[in-house]
This record gives C-alpha cells, structure tokens and sequence, in this order.
C-alpha cells in the first residue's frame, strides 16, 4: 500500500461525546471495557466490500454519482488490487478489524469461469498479503449468484440445470478463497432464489434443489477442511416476490426439514427484517432462541420508502434494542456486525464513507452500552422474571415440568373465578425505563 487514497483524513480517534470534530467518534471507543469484554469485540465491526468499496450509487432512476479516483471502472486485475489498496486503507483508518466480500466485488467475472477463476486467485493473492500487513480479517465470504443474467430465474432454484452447475461451480470456487484467506464464515443470502409467480414454478423441485446445493456446500467444506460458520441470510423480497429465506422461522424450518440445522446460522440484517415486517430484534430473537444466531448485516431501511434502502443505522433506540439480543445470548462467536450498507446517492465524496461508518460505529457503541447497564440493573429481566412467575408454582409449575394433562387443568380450571385476568403487561412503563438510559 504505497499510495495514500485517503489522504486528507487521519486515523479516526476517539474523541468522547463533546468533540468538534466530525471525523473522530464520540462513543466508540475500541479498547474500553464494557463488561468483560473491549468494545472492538463485542462488537466486531466489518467493511461490506460491495457497498463501501464497489457500490456507484445507482439508484432505479439514474446512473451512478459517486467519485472513487481509485477505481477505474475496468475489469482489469490492476484495478481489483487498486481497490483493494483503497478498502484496507479505509478499513485501517476507521479501525474496522473484518471486511465481507463476494466473489465478484473483489475481482471482475470475465468471459468464462476459468479465466474468472484466474482472476479471484490473483486478487486473493493480493488481500492475502493486505490482511498480513493490517492483521484485518475476512468475517465472511460469498459468491454473488444474482447479478448475472443467468441466475436471472435463481441460481440453486433455477429450473435450468446448467445454471444449477454453474453456480455450485462458483461456490466451490468462492469456498476455496474464503479458505485460502482464513475466513471465519460463508454466508449463502438467496439472491434470486424465489419466484415470480407460481404459474411456472414447481416449488418443491427448487427448494429440494436449494437443500441439496446447501448439502453439497457441507461436503466440500469437510473435504477442503474449512472451519467457518455457514450462515444464511433471511429475506422476504426484492429481488424475488417471494424469497425462500424469508425471515429466521422460515430459514429455521427449512434448515431442520432438510436436516441443515448443524451446520448452519443465521445472518440477520435489519432492512430484511423490515421487508419482512418484523422488527430485527424479533429475527434475533428467534434465531437466538434456536442456537442459530451466528452475524448480524447492520444497516436501517426507510420506513417511507419501504424498500432496501440499505442505509446507515443510526437509530440509538434500534441498536440498543439489538445489543440486548446479543449480549443475551453471549455475544458473538464467529460473527460480527458488518456494514451492509450504503452512503446515499447525494453522499458521493470519498469522506462520506467516514461519516457514514462513524456514525453506525457510534450508534452501535452507544447501543451497547445502554444494554449493557439495562441488564446490569436487570430493570427489564426482573420484570419479565415476574410476568411469568405463576409458572413456577402449583398448577404453572406442573405445565412447566409438563406433567399437565387437558384432565388436571380442566379440574385447576373449574376452581377459577370466570373475571380473572392476567396482571397488566406495562408496555408504556417498560418503554419509559429504556428512555431513561438513553442521555
Ligand atoms: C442483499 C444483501 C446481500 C447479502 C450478501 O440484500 O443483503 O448483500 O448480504 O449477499
Ligand atoms: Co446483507
């Protein structure tokens, strides 16, 4: 990394919260104890190569805007290494520990697999060298299996068994990578795995199809010997109508239908989760209550919008919402929160990918606090302890241990006065507390 493509802007420092200066962070503060743990690793902070690095800010209506001087916009493998420069710098600078990539952000898909194989090798070659240099490191890997037209009708759902091949072809590739540079996952997002309409479509064929792909990912993985977490990453819609991985009960369902649930996680990004109309702390909570929660694609959608606006979390009341999901379940394992978001069409300077990132560091930062002095004070668990404490006594205690049968509580019943009611569920209360952790 010779030439600096940054070059006006520092090493983003903490600051604290009253700092002038909008290029420093004013919460996240990577060395400082929250717990037991430093804040870098609870939360684990990745660069999504796709936005940060390849995205143009195309939006339906027009053509790219932003200014990248780096890249060239050629397929050459000069340009993939210039870019790659770019993003460690970036990464370096920001002191972002992880990055993701698909196959075809990091190198250019040329005229067949081969010679695009060739060309990931090279690059690979290249981010091999920049993780030893930086001690950054790859969360996860994956192949983009939806830009091209050929996966236009899906990739492991296409009714077309070439495509089928190709694109398990292209996994195995994207696997080998992920391997060579130490990858500590592999997600699988179902790009274009769904359908348009059920007029052409035999969905039982695709979705057997989709396990058995997903079955054959786990054999090659043992016979390569990767280590990583598999993740899969839920989504309703868009690009499909209606996507197989829909939201974390469906994804759940489908991995223990077709015997996958040991060997894969969840990936749970917030805008899908919207789309999904959940909110993202119900996905990582269901996911969590499987075992299944592995990563999080940090990002926020616009609720005006309403599609995958991909943006930038800022929201202190979201992110603190999410970290009492993962600090309730210990904290990441092999997963982190990666970026999987874009600057805005109009944010096309170079420096806005700082502003972008601080701003969802500090929110994320901030999040973990809150929740990390929520539970502390177990304000939220005391009371949900008590909401369901008729559970551990008398006739709660015997549906619990299930020794209940429809007779014994008939019997339990028939005792009961008919005005009973639960005690309130103080919703507004509960709101109220989190609101006070929040200056
Ligand atoms: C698409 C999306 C993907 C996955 C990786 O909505 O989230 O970028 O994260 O393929
Ligand atoms: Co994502």
């Amino acid at each position: 990394m010779s030439q600096e493509y940054f070059p006006k802007i520092g090493t983003i420092k903490y600051e604290g919260p009253k700092t002038k200066n909008r290029l420093a962070f004013r919460h996240y503060n990577p060395d400082e104890l929250v717990g037991k743990k430093k804040m870098k690793d609870h939360l684990r902070f990745s660069m999504a190569y796709w936005h940060a690095m390849k995205n143009t800010l195309s939006d339906p209506f027009g053509g790219g805007t932003r200014l990248r001087p780096w890249d060239d916009g050629s397929n050459s493998i000069e340009n993939a290494t210039r870019v790659a420069d770019a993003g460690f710098e970036f990464m370096q600078k920001i002191g972002m520990d992880f990055y993701c990539f698909h196959d075809r952000d990091v190198a250019p898909e040329l005229g067949n697999l081969k010679a695009s194989n060739d060309a990931l090798d090279a690059v690979a070659d290249h981010l091999k060298k920049l993780q030893k240099q930086t001690g950054i490191k790859l969360l996860w890997g994956t192949a983009c299996l939806f830009a091209h037209p050929r996966y236009m009708q899906g990739a492991a759902t296409s009714p077309n068994a070439d495509v089928y091949a190709y694109a398990a072809a292209q996994v195995k590739k994207a696997m080998d990578v992920t391997h060579r540079l130490g990858g500590l996952g592999y997600t699988f997002w179902g790009g274009r795995e769904g359908y348009a309409t059920l007029l052409n479509t035999d969905m039982k064929r695709e979705v057997d199809n989709l396990a058995h792909f997903l079955h054959m990912a786990v054999e090659y993985k043992k016979a390569i010997g990767f280590k990583g977490q598999f993740y899969i990453e839920p989504k309703p819609r868009e690009p499909s109508t209606h996507q197989y991985d829909s939201d974390s009960a469906a994804c759940l369902n489908f991995l223990r239908e077709y015997g996958l649930l040991d060997h894969f996680k969840l990936n749970i990004e917030t805008n899908h989760a919207t789309l999904a109309l959940h909110r993202v702390e119900h996905e990582l909570n269901v996911a969590a209550n499987a075992g299944a929660l592995g990563s999080i694609d940090a990002n926020t959608g616009d609720e005006l919008i309403g599609w995958d606006t991909d943006q930038f979390p800022t929201n202190v009341y979201m992110t603190t919402q999410m970290m009492l999901q993962l600090l309730r379940m210990g904290g990441f394992k092999t997963g982190g929160l990666n970026f999987d978001a874009k600057v805005r069409r109009e944010s096309y300077e170079p420096v806005d990918l700082f502003h972008a990132h601080i701003g969802g560091m500090d929110a994320f930062a901030r999040g973990l606090k809150i929740a990390h002095a929520i539970i502390q004070d177990g304000v939220l668990d005391g009371i949900v302890k008590e909401r369901y404490s008729t559970f551990g006594s008398g006739i709660g205690q015997t549906i619990t241990s299930k020794k209940a049968t429809f007779a014994s509580l008939e019997k339990h019943a028939l005792g009961l006065p008919d005005d009973l009611l639960p005690a309130s569920g103080r919703q507004e209360m509960l709101e109220n507390i989190i609101n006070d952790y929040m200056d």
